[in-house]
């Protein structure tokens, strides 16, 4: 079996697996302190999905949130096993299964699955961007005025004292909506999907966003740093995404001082 193919059916094992889980038996413990949780299931799904990779591509190398990188020569698997697990934990909707297959800098595929809607979005370089079998596309928005803008955080977004916190109040201000959904991948997916139109967020690591931005990438989108750099593949990062180049451009100088 391909790398894509074995992709999607263990993503969608995942999915099926947290679905069927129990947030009482999800042994939920504090990470960095009570706002960055990690459960029983984070660390479960990693598992089963590094078990299966590796057992196929043995000399792949897995980047996840939970475990150390194993070393390897071939492709990397950037994997989160849940993205939003706040949202998990309060069975709200919005969490995902992220993973990203690349080769260096070269994207080999996508996929994010929205567990509760069981929606995988998926996309490779060249091929489009897809919720399923619905072919997807960003927005065709260029007035600021206009735009609905998503944060995964408000609370790190717009209410801690960070040097960025006046610059991105500038922005909520500037669109015409702010919406938070609470997961990195999944934000950038609707981005993709049309549903909003700018994203932005002050701390994404490698396993958040470099799965969904090959999605948005071929949707349409652009995607960058909040400082215009190109957004990196091996390090945390800011992140900001817009439908088009131009209207990065635009949240860029609504962004500047
Ligand atoms: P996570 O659910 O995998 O932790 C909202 O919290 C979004 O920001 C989620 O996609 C979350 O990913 C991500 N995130 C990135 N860094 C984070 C951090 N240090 N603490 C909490 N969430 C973080
Ligand atoms: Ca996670």
């Amino acid at each position: 079996m391909e790398r894509f193919e074995l992709a999607v059916e263990a993503v969608r094992r995942a999915g099926d697996a947290l679905r069927a889980s129990r947030v009482e038996d999800s042994d939920i413990q504090f990470k960095t302190g009570y706002k960055d949780l990690v459960t029983y299931w984070d660390r479960r799904i990693e598992q089963l999905l590094r078990e299966e990779i590796l057992a196929a591509f043995p000399d792949d190398t897995i980047v996840g949130e939970e475990y150390p990188p194993s070393d390897g020569s071939g492709s990397v698997w950037y994997i989160d096993p849940i993205d939003g697990t706040t949202n998990f934990v309060n069975r709200h909707r919005d969490y995902a299964v992220s993973v990203g297959c690349w080769d260096g800098e070269k994207p080999v595929f996508g996929l994010v699955l929205d567990v509760e809607n069981d929606a995988l979005y998926w996309a490779k370089p060249g091929g489009g961007a897809w919720r399923n079998d619905r072919a997807l596309s960003v927005s065709r928005r260029t007035n600021p005025r206009e735009m609905l803008l998503t944060t995964p955080g408000v609370q790190y977004t717009f209410l801690e004292g960070h040097e960025w916190r006046e610059r991105l109040v500038k922005l909520a201000r500037t669109v015409r909506g702010v919406r938070c959904l609470g997961s990195v991948a999944l934000e950038l997916c609707e981005l993709a999907a049309g549903e909003s139109d700018l994203f932005v967020t002050l701390r994404s690591s490698p396993w958040d966003h470099n799965a969904a931005r090959i999605i948005v990438a071929e949707a349409g989108g652009a995607i960058c740093t909040v400082s215009g750099d190109p957004l990196p593949i091996t390090e945390k990062s800011t992140v900001l995404a817009a439908n088009s180049k131009e209207s990065l451009s635009s949240a860029l100088k609504l962004l500047s001082p």
